[in-house]
């Protein structure tokens, strides 16, 4: 087993920073120590096998994106980045750990559904990954197994009030879920966007000949999302299940969170870096030479983005603040232009929605501390911390301490980061182009102040000097406990 110590940085926690020096042996923690430390008057630099320094940099619990679809089937294709290309991408930008979603369908076992994510991701991670199970079909027989999937490592599931006819659960499904969830302490994760009311919405506008991607906003109304976080409350309340809803992008969403945290109700949410970045009028304004007004298809994904005249952006900033929304996960679907985005050439409703950010959310959540939006220390708390308790991984991942696994990354705050694919006249890449599989960036043009230097997962170091060290492999499945925040 090798040694490892990372020397001279600030170890960042949810709740505080200090100067500290890191030891690793294999691949744990086994001492956070004051800088400079002897250790039963050993020199640690001369004795371990392998010494980071990390002089003027944050030393930070690797990344926990909660929220990624590798090579999830939609709309008649499938995400193009594998556990492979996902996992490492999600590596060069500071995250250890994914929980992807394992897929059901209507008429399958579920069980059947989740050996085949097993199959996919299995041997092909280059970091930690967990699943959540999607549920697309609530039956009397996927409702048996839900208490099975604890033994599975797998606490919580997913139902999509969206999307009729492929993974939607009605509210008589959803009240029967959530009745086995309450009793077996699972968390209800929630797509709450009212499917049925959006699809007459879809209709109508594509046949009055509004086709552009910039309808697919417009179709996805806000009230749409209200209404449903509404629905899977007043659902959760009445069968006493914790409720979790997935990328939360309207202010009037969080408003319903914030009022049913307020009576003391288990109810939590996540929103994701489009939400706080994005828009929907720079959708509506999103023209290229290629794609014409086709171009906003890049940031087609649901929930949708959002009208920043009536402020959504500015207010999830400050439920950040505020922990009326606990935590931020990418929701990361990528799907490239050619071939993907381009099945709803004529037709916004049949562009595969989804945005490829697996890259990019510690950078871009950095650059919320740069801008004044959130403290350092919350950083962690919404990128690793408040994501490791929620899904029951905290202790063994989320937190640099003595017994924790190895997952550390050093970042670097003087350091830059362009996003995107830069290229010059002649379209040749005169920076780093991204690794995720797409063939554009959603990113594009975005630029941090801070850069992702060192990354360890589990004592191994897998990203450094802008090299990959790790290898697809690497990463093991990561068997996880009930949810934390539930008492
Ligand atoms: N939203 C997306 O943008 N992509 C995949 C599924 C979803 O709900
Ligand atoms: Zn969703
Ligand atoms: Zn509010
Ligand atoms: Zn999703």
């Amino acid at each position: 087993m090798s040694t490892m110590l990372i020397r001279g940085g600030t170890v960042v926690s949810a709740t505080g920073r200090g100067a500290a020096d890191v030891l690793v042996d294999g691949e744990t923690i086994v001492a956070v120590l004051a800088p400079g430390s002897t250790l039963l008057g050993h020199d640690l630099s001369a004795s371990v096998d392998t010494v980071i320094d990390a002089t003027g940099k944050y030393v930070i619990p690797g990344g926990i994106d909660a929220h990624t679809h590798m090579e999830l089937p939609f709309g008649g294709t499938a995400a193009i980045d594998t556990f492979e290309t996902g996992t490492i991408a999600a590596a060069w930008g500071g995250t250890t750990s994914i929980i992807d979603f394992a897929v059901q369908t209507a008429g399958q076992k579920v069980f059947d559904g989740l050996a085949a994510w097993h199959e996919k991701a299995g041997g092909n991670c280059a970091i930690d990954y967990g699943f959540h199970q999607i549920v697309g079909g609530v039956d009397d027989d996927s409702l048996a197994a839900l208490p099975k999937l604890i033994d599975e490592g797998i606490t919580s599931y997913k139902m999509f009030m969206a999307y009729p006819g492929v993974f939607y659960a009605d509210d008589a499904q959803i009240l029967r879920a959530m009745q086995v969830a309450a009793e077996h302490g699972l968390m209800t994760m929630m797509h709450a966007e009212n499917g049925p009311a959006i699809d007459v919405l879809v209709a109508q506008l594509l046949a009055k000949g509004k086709t552009d991607p910039y309808y697919h906003g417009v179709a996805r109304a806000w009230q749409m999302e209200e209404e449903a976080t509404h629905r899977a409350i007043m659902l959760a309340h009445l069968t006493g299940a914790p409720l979790y809803v997935v990328h939360v992008s309207a202010k009037q969403a969080v408003e319903q969170l914030a009022a049913a945290r307020d009576i003391g109700q288990n109810v939590f949410g996540e929103t994701c870096p489009q939400y706080l970045y994005l828009s929907l009028e720079e959708q509506l304004g999103a023209v290229s030479e290629q794609y014409g007004a086709f171009e906003g298809a890049k940031w087609v994904c649901s929930t949708p983005l959002r009208s920043r005249a009536e402020g959504h952006q500015d207010h999830m900033w400050q439920s950040l603040r505020t922990n009326d929304i606990q935590m931020v996960s990418t929701d990361h679907c990528p799907f490239c232009m050619k071939d993907q985005k381009e099945l709803g050439l004529g037709d916004f409703s049949k562009i595969p929605n989804g945005i490829g950010s697996v890259e990019h959310r510690m950078d871009l959540m950095y650059q919320g501390v740069v801008t004044g939006q959130i403290t350092l220390e919350r950083w962690v708390e919404i990128t690793s911390t408040t994501p490791a308790r929620m899904f029951g991984l905290y202790g063994t991942k989320g937190v640099i301490a003595p017994g924790a696994d190895a997952d550390i990354v050093v970042y670097d705050p003087n350091g830059h980061t362009s996003i995107g694919m830069p290229v010059d006249e002649n379209g040749n890449p005169t920076g780093r182009k991204h690794h995720m599989n797409m063939d554009h960036a959603a990113w594009e043009g975005f630029e941090i102040d801070g850069k992702v230097d060192t990354v360890v997962s589990r004592g191994s170091v897998v990203i450094q000097n802008d090299q990959f060290h790790g290898r697809a492999g690497h990463g093991q499945y990561l068997r996880r406990g009930l949810s934390q925040y539930l008492v």
